[in-house]
Formats: C-alpha cells, sequence, structure tokens
C-alpha cells in the first residue's frame, strides 16, 4: 500500500488516519477558530509570509494567543510540505481554541489546537486561457465588518456556504455577495475586479472583504502593467455593465467571470486585460521570490526573509 499523507498536528506528524482533533474541539463545536489557504508552486511557497502575518493578525483579532512563534509556524509549514515531498500543492493551516467543554465561554480552552494538512494540487494557471464562470448576485449579505467580519479568516464560513448553496440551485458557478448597505463585497471565496473602458476597480475593504493575498499581489501587479487598480464602492449596477470582471484567490487563481445574473459581461468570456493578468500572474507564481523555498533550507527563519515585499 501506499504510504499514506502526513499532517501535522500539534507538534508531531500523523498518518491522515489518524489524524483528528476532540469532539470537544471549540473549532468543532462553535467554528471557533482561524485558517489559512495557501499554494506552493515548484517548490515554492506563494506568498507564505503574507499568509503567516494574516494568520497572527485573525488570531489577534479573536483574542487567541498562538503556541509558537510566526517563525515555529512557518517551518512547520515547509516541513509538512517535505514530510509529503511536495512541490507544487494546497497547504491548509488551521489553528482552533482549542478543547473545551459544551459552553462557548472560550476561557474554558487552554490549549489552541494546530494542524496542517497538504496535499498536491496543480495549477489551473500557464499559457492557455483562464478558466470562466457564471456567477449570480446572492440574496445573502456579506456579515458586517462590525459583526463576523471577514477581515478576519475565521472557520465560520456560513455566510458563503449559504451563498454558495443558492448558486448551487440556480446553477451558477459561484455567488457574488453585497455588503450590508448593497455594494459589491467579493464571492464566497474569492475576491472580485471589474475592468470599464480599461480602468480596473475593486471593492475597498469597508465592503467586509476579506484582504485576499492574492487581490493585493494582482494590484500591485497591475500597477507594473501602467494600469492603476480603484479600491471603491462598486454597485450591481457596474457589475453588470462592467466590460470585464474577474475573481482572484488562492485556489481560484485569476478566474474570468463570463455572466452576472445571466446577463453577459463584455463578449462572454475572458477580456484582454483579465488575459493579461491571468498571464503574467502566471509567470509570477513560478518566481522564486515570490514565495519561501520549501527544500532550500531547514530554517524557516532564513527563509522567510527572503520573500520580498
Ligand atoms: N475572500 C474570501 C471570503 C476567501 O475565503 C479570498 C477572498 C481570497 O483570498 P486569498 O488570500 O486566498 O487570495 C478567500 C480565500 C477554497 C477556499 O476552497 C478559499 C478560501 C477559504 C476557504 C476555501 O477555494 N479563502
Amino acid at each position: 500500500m501506499d504510504k499514506e499523507p502526513l499532517i501535522y498536528l500539534d507538534g508531531r506528524f500523523v498518518e491522515k488516519s489518524k489524524a483528528s482533533v476532540s469532539v470537544f474541539d471549540h473549532g468543532l463545536l462553535y467554528g471557533d477558530g482561524i485558517f489559512e489557504g495557501v499554494r506552493a508552486y515548484n517548490g515554492s511557497v506563494f506568498r507564505l509570509v503574507d499568509h503567516i502575518d494574516r494568520l497572527y493578525d485573525s488570531a489577534k483579532s479573536i483574542h487567541l494567543t498562538l503556541p509558537m512563534t510566526k517563525e515555529e509556524m512557518t517551518g512547520a509549514v515547509l516541513e509538512t510540505l517535505r514530510k509529503n515531498r511536495l512541490k507544487d500543492a494546497y497547504i491548509r493551516l488551521v489553528v482552533t481554541r482549542g478543547r473545551g467543554d459544551l459552553g462557548v465561554d472560550p476561557s474554558l480552552c487552554k490549549e489552541p489546537t494546530v494542524f496542517i494538512i497538504a496535499e498536491p494540487m496543480a495549477s489551473n494557471l500557464g499559457p492557455k486561457e483562464p478558466r470562466v464562470v457564471r456567477v449570480m448576485v446572492s440574496s445573502v449579505r456579506r456579515d458586517a465588518v462590525d459583526a463576523t467580519s471577514h477581515e478576519i479568516k475565521s472557520l465560520n464560513y456560513m455566510n458563503s456556504i449559504l451563498a454558495k448553496i443558492e448558486a448551487n440551485n440556480a446553477g451558477a458557478d459561484d455567488a457574488i455577495l453585497l455588503d450590508h448597505r448593497g455594494f459589491v463585497s467579493e464571492a464566497s471565496v474569492s475576491n472580485i475586479f471589474l475592468v470599464k473602458k480599461g480602468r480596473i476597480s475593486t471593492p475597498s475593504s469597508g465592503a467586509g472583504i476579506l484582504h485576499g493575498i492574492t487581490r493585493a499581489r494582482v494590484i500591485r501587479l497591475c500597477l507594473d502593467l501602467g494600469v492603476e487598480v480603484q479600491e471603491r464602492d462598486v454597485t450591481p449596477f457596474d457589475l453588470v455593465t462592467a466590460d470585464e470582471v474577474f475573481l482572484v484567490g488562492t485556489k481560484a487563481e485569476v478566474v474570468a467571470v463570463a455572466s452576472v445574473n445571466g446577463s453577459k459581461i463584455g463578449q462572454g468570456g475572458a477580456g484582454l486585460l483579465t488575459r493579461r493578468i491571468y498571464q503574467e500572474f502566471s509567470k509570477m507564481v513560478q518566481r522564486p521570490e515570490e514565495g519561501t523555498p520549501i527544500y532550500e533550507s531547514e530554517s524557516g527563519q532564513r527563509l522567510s526573509a527572503r520573500q520580498k515585499a
């Protein structure tokens, strides 16, 4: 039999079939925890420093003290990839409040649970065309920034899940959520951009978005291409009348939106700027300086310092 994948669980590596957490873990009972979805391309973990920083910001915002330093966490991610001999992978890094009792009070949870899953995942990027999806505007509103804000990458994804179910039932590929004011926020698990008359815009953080790492990198990429990205309030009207719409995220990478609520966007395929950004993004993720190398050194600390800002 093939060897089982190894999962990092609270400082140890355990076989996938034996990697389990308590039914009293508040991550499970209450969605009380945080996570990161990270990707490795060609032996380098894309923007790992940014993901680790965001994880620690999420932890701070929910008053969760992580049981390890950023350097140790970085080391654990790299070691998980090495143990599983992975070069192109999807990494799920999860920290829960830990084991407690059946009350919601987190003060009874003494020790956070930390686990890291790494699975092989090939990129959809390349010289070919971007993937194309059809989306609908969901009736489910994005959680407000003073509620279960998606600025926290928490284990509470019910908001996105309900929107995704609605999209599935309507035969759409994904849902676009509006914020409490009615402005466009983001898709279920990716950020959104639109192009109108050669200008690119994207909802600002006030719209309850996750501060996407792909979003931030794509904004810089656009600047490098000489196209400024405006972070602003985007209305559903702006979306439907855009020349191009695309989604970005760790899992999605760069995906073109062909239609919104059945209305064709542009020609109904990937527009010129979307293709350009997809192609540049495809090349960029392969550059070692965009990430943290998995195999060159055993020291997470030294490695993490090498990712360019
Ligand atoms: N918004 C939300 C709500 C997200 O969950 C993004 C934007 C994109 O962020 P990054 O940092 O990845 O560029 C996400 C991404 C999945 C999956 O299976 C993705 C995410 C969470 C859970 C699952 O695609 N987060």
